[in-house]
């Protein structure tokens, strides 16, 4: 059984010096140490053995078994320098070869509107305020004065998860965190998603986007809410773009107004986008209620401030002409690359 063992290490390496594929080596390995390999074989034949002879020939057979192993391993180590020379001396890289055009995608179009208008008002000095989504009815309705059968509270046009708790349907609750925890000077503007039980066509949908700005300080006036809003009417839609006032009502400001700007599309002569008006709706706004800052814990025999706030959808519909806002929510790429 000696001679067997040393015929098949004999027989191994004549095979394994023929050996020029990693398949040819695995198989090779196979075909000597593998389950049924000839060195296996003869371990499980010991059993015609005599006791003294066992021990003998099983320590032969492990000894050969883990040559073969190791033999095996530098083949294959071999194969793979090998392998990688050759690849080295064939292939070459033009380093020069300009690479795979990367597309790159772009922000959505109300994204773009966000960060406009946060670029103006940082300019200006403002904070960038944010909070959270689901909110108490506490920060959304009681503190801004809103009486308890206000229609903005009802089940119809807001979602209500507990009586409580809600969807914001503005972001003014930011606002009103910010004045409770913030002294005055106090200069935010609140970019973020509200929601609203509305049913989805070309010009309504239950989510959208708000951004709500907030000035507290001694001595603020209407004049600077005004000076305010031309400023970033201008900055956002074209220096020559003006601004007007009409009266309105808010529960949380007094006096209150809304705002609309002179076309940009057509400067104010009529056009589809301003619908022969000359005129578009821009915003809502105010002086803050001398008992929303009270219920804040701002003395408004000290302070005053203003407020403002619009939809980006509506803005944004606006300045790239678009006229259907469900667009803006389908993700649709081929729409989304026009901007
Ligand atoms: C608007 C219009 C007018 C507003 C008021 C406040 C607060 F918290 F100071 F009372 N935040 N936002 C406000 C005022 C919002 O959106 C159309």
């Amino acid at each position: 059984m000696k001679e067997e063992v040393a015929n098949i290490k004999k027989e191994f390496l004549k095979e394994i010096k023929e050996v020029k594929t990693e398949q040819q080596l695995a198989d090779i390995k196979v075909k000597y140490v593998g389950k049924k390999g000839k060195l296996t074989l003869v371990l499980r034949s010991m059993g015609k053995l005599s006791p003294e002879e066992r021990p003998v020939i099983g320590s032969l057979v492990n000894e050969v078994r883990d040559e073969i192993e190791n033999l095996v391993e530098e083949k294959k180590q071999e194969l793979k320098r090998e392998e990688l020379q050759k690849r080295l001396q064939t292939e070459d890289i033009d380093v020069t070869e300009p690479s795979k055009k990367i597309k790159r995608g772009s922000l959505h179009p109300i994204k773009q509107v966000i960060k406009e208008v946060e670029e103006v008002f940082l300019g200006m000095g403002y904070e960038i305020a944010d909070g959270p989504e689901i909110e108490k009815t506490y920060y959304v309705f009681d503190q801004l004065n809103t009486p308890i059968d206000h229609p903005a509270r009802d089940l119809q046009d807001t979602f209500y998860i507990t009586d409580d708790v809600i969807l914001r349907t503005q972001t003014s609750s930011v606002q009103i965190r910010t004045m409770e925890n913030k002294k005055p000077p106090i200069k935010i503007i609140c970019p973020g998603a509200v929601y609203r039980s509305d049913t989805v066509d070309a010009t309504h949908s239950p989510v959208f986007h708000q951004i709500e700005g907030l000035v507290v300080d001694k001595n603020i006036s209407m004049a600077d809410l005004k000076g305010t809003l031309d400023m970033f009417a201008k900055k956002c839609l074209g220096e020559k773009t003006q601004i007007r006032f009409r009266p309105h009502h808010f529960p949380y400001t007094e006096p209150s107004a809304e705002v609309d700007v002179s076309c940009f599309v057509c400067g104010g002569k009529g056009c589809r986008v301003c619908k022969q008006e000359g005129w578009i709706e821009l915003l809502g706004c105010g002086m803050v209620h001398p008992k929303v800052l009270q219920n804040c814990g701002i003395d408004p025999k000290i302070y005053s401030g203003f407020a403002f706030g619009f939809g980006v959808e509506r803005i944004a519909m606006a300045k790239y002409g678009i006229d259907d806002m469900r667009l803006l929510f389908e993700n649709d790429a081929r729409f989304l690359k026009q901007f």
